[in-house]
């Protein structure tokens, strides 16, 4: 508690951090010219994911204050909404292209051809009609990376169960921060020039936004467990990826042996 804070970040600063943590685009440089089968979409799929998870957790580490947290914070935060994640991103490389989710630059996916894929088409049309949404509310760039940073602070509420001094004080921090992308957020709206009915109505369908897409999470999850491809990345690179910030951040800030 009384461990001397950094000077806070003004919203602006704050966004401009979160804007330069965003992930590079990701490019599959597949061979085109393979029949979009089932298996052939799902590999490529997979291989998109694997890749763009290693960039969430240089992401995730990007953001002010995340590296602050506890370490099994950090972890459980990135496992609660990795997904959730990786389909905003996706909404917003779709917004411009109404009914095709472009996964990347070179892979880009209509309805029809995502009907290969068994149990595909369901939840293919929730992240359609999603971006359908996120392009009515013509979601900002600013606004953008504060959901998705407010998806990954508020994906993990409920989830402390030992309440040692560690777990309060690294639970406490992920509050601050949230309300700090928060504070964000209503900065962004506010200088689109509305009025400020029209700010809170926006705060309000930008945050509805947020559950809609944690119900296509879930049921991409469960998706994506039936075709039980949940152990299909290397998940012990990605953990160690976390450790190895844990390491950096005890040898940066020394907190206990
Ligand atoms: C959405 C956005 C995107 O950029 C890529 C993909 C690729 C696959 C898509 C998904 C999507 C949208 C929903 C789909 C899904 C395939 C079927 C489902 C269409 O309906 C996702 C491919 C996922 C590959 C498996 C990855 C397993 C990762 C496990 C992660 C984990 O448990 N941990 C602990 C790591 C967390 C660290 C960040």
């Amino acid at each position: 508690l009384n461990t001397p804070q950094p000077p806070a970040l003004t919203s602006k600063q704050l966004i401009e951090r979160i804007m330069e943590a965003e992930p590079p685009e990701i490019y599959l440089m597949k061979d085109m010219r393979r029949p979009l089968t089932e298996a052939n979409i799902m590999m490529s799929l997979t291989n998109l994911a694997d890749k763009e998870l290693v960039h969430m957790i240089t992401w995730a580490k990007k953001i002010p204050g995340f590296l602050e947290l506890g370490l099994l914070d950090q972890v459980h935060l990135l496992e609660c909404c990795w997904l959730e994640v990786l389909m905003i991103g996706l909404m917003w490389r779709s917004v411009d292209h109404p009914g095709k989710l472009i996964f990347s630059p070179d892979l880009s996916l209509s309805r029809e051809e995502g009907s290969c894929v068994q149990g595909f088409l369901e939840i293919f049309d929730m992240l359609i009609a999603a971006t359908s949404r996120v392009r009515e509310l013509k979601l900002q760039r600013e606004e953008y990376v504060c959901l998705k940073a407010m998806i990954l602070l508020n994906s993990n509420m409920c989830l402390s169960s030992s309440e040692g001094s560690e777990e309060l004080q690294s639970r406490s921090k992920l509050l601050r921060l949230l309300d700090a992308v928060t504070d964000a957020l209503v900065w962004a709206i506010a200088k689109t020039g509305l009025t400020f009915r029209q700010q809170y109505t926006r705060l309000a369908h930008l945050l509805m936004l947020l559950s809609h897409i944690r119900h296509v999470s879930n049921k991409g999850m469960d998706h994506l467990h039936g075709m039980k491809m949940k152990n299909m990345v290397p998940l012990y690179d990605l953990l160690l990826e976390m450790l190895d910030a844990h390491i950096m951040h005890s040898s940066r800030l020394p907190r206990r042996p």
